[in-house]
């Protein structure tokens, strides 16, 4: 893999990528880069591909009882996007030298993770509206910034990532504002939603940055533009406003606005409890992951059958023959 490169030799390579590192360019596929540069890319477009992918169940939970036709089509939708973004994902990952075939191995044998926002249960209908708030809103607030990332394909699938993800967070935001306006029920159910899911989205940004291993090298590679608690503060100031706009209670109270700092001041995230989930042992680790190794095995006769296709139509059968 590392024999693919546009520049001769050893130390020339070497300079060439840091030389388009510092001219703010993108690292491409056909360039030579480090083996750690992509070793890292891998492991982190994976992790992102993983969690679209099972970041569908939570959500899908809902769609056969989406409260009303227009809400369950807002969220078929909405979950197809999140297939859409984990091929986008897949794809960028591929160009790297790997195939989504192995890709996929690793995560079912656990050897690559998914997000650990994605090992909650979604209990009522406001957590759907919870999540397209909160997770694709901190989601969001990541990858604005990655679509400015070092890595080529990674920078442009993020372009068009991110635009559904902000229709994402909008529509969350739009459930949570009919639920805070509706009757003292439903916002009770908006009220316990975002307090179950306000500290795993803080969360969901990554270890703090005392305990981040890859941030340092991440930066200095471009592949990350901020750290996991500058975006973490960011995200924090966004929302705040928004839920007191709903007339929520943020479920911290430490929260305070910090005139000097021009940021909200927020309380301790307990890590030991996303260190647990991280390692396996959340609420539905072991759910989410048997759900998505089913669901690769029950596919694999539309995997079979779309290779044997094209197998046909590569030795010259006409089109529609079956
Ligand atoms: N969960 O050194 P760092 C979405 C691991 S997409 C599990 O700080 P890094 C859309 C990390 O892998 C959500 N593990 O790592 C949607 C590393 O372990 P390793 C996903 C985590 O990579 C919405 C160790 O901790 N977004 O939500 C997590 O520099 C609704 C040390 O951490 C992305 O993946 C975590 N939360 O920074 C879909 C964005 N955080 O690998 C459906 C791209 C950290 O050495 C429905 N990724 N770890 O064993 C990133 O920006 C980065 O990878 C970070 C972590 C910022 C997540």
């Amino acid at each position: 893999m590392e024999q693919s490169s546009t520049v001769p030799n050893g130390s020339a390579r070497e300079s060439h990528f840091a030389a388009l590192l510092s001219a703010g360019e993108k690292i491409e596929p056909r360039d030579w880069m480090p083996v750690a540069y992509r070793r890292t890319m891998i492991r982190q477009i994976a992790q992102h591909a993983h969690s679209e992918v099972i970041g569908q169940q939570p959500e899908g939970n809902w769609i056969t009882r989406a409260p009303s036709l227009a809400r369950k089509a807002i969220l078929v939708a909405k979950v197809q996007d999140e297939a859409g973004h984990g091929l986008y994902l897949y794809s960028a990952c591929e160009t790297l030298g790997i195939s989504r075939d192995e890709l996929n191995e690793l995560l079912h044998q656990g050897r690559q993770k998914y997000s650990s926002i994605f090992n909650y249960p979604t209990l009522s209908w406001a957590d759907v509206g919870a999540i397209g708030w909160l997770v694709d809103g901190a989601a969001i607030t990541n990858q604005v910034t990655l679509t400015r990332t070092s890595y080529g394909p990674y920078a442009r699938a993020m372009v068009r990532i991110c635009k559904e993800e902000s229709f994402h967070q909008r529509q969350g935001f739009e459930i949570m504002t009919t639920l805070a306006q509706g009757s003292e029920a439903q916002r009770a159910m908006a009220q316990d939603a975002l307090d179950r899911w306000w500290w795993p989205s803080l969360a969901m940004l990554g270890p703090p940055d005392e305990q981040s291993t890859h941030t340092d090298q991440s930066l200095q590679w471009g592949i990350k533009l901020e750290t996991n608690d500058e975006i973490r503060q960011r995200f924090v100031d966004q929302t705040v406003p928004q839920a007191h706009f709903l007339g929520l209670h943020v479920p911290d109270e430490a929260l305070a606005w910090n005139e000097g700092r021009g940021h909200w001041d927020f309380g301790d995230i307990d890590w030991d409890a996303f260190w647990e989930v991280v390692r396996g042992n959340g609420p539905c680790n072991h759910e989410r992951l048997a759900h998505k190794v089913q669901a690769w095995q029950d596919g694999a006769w539309v995997r079979e059958a779309g290779l044997a296709y094209a197998a046909k139509q590569a030795h010259g059968a006409p089109r529609n023959s079956a």
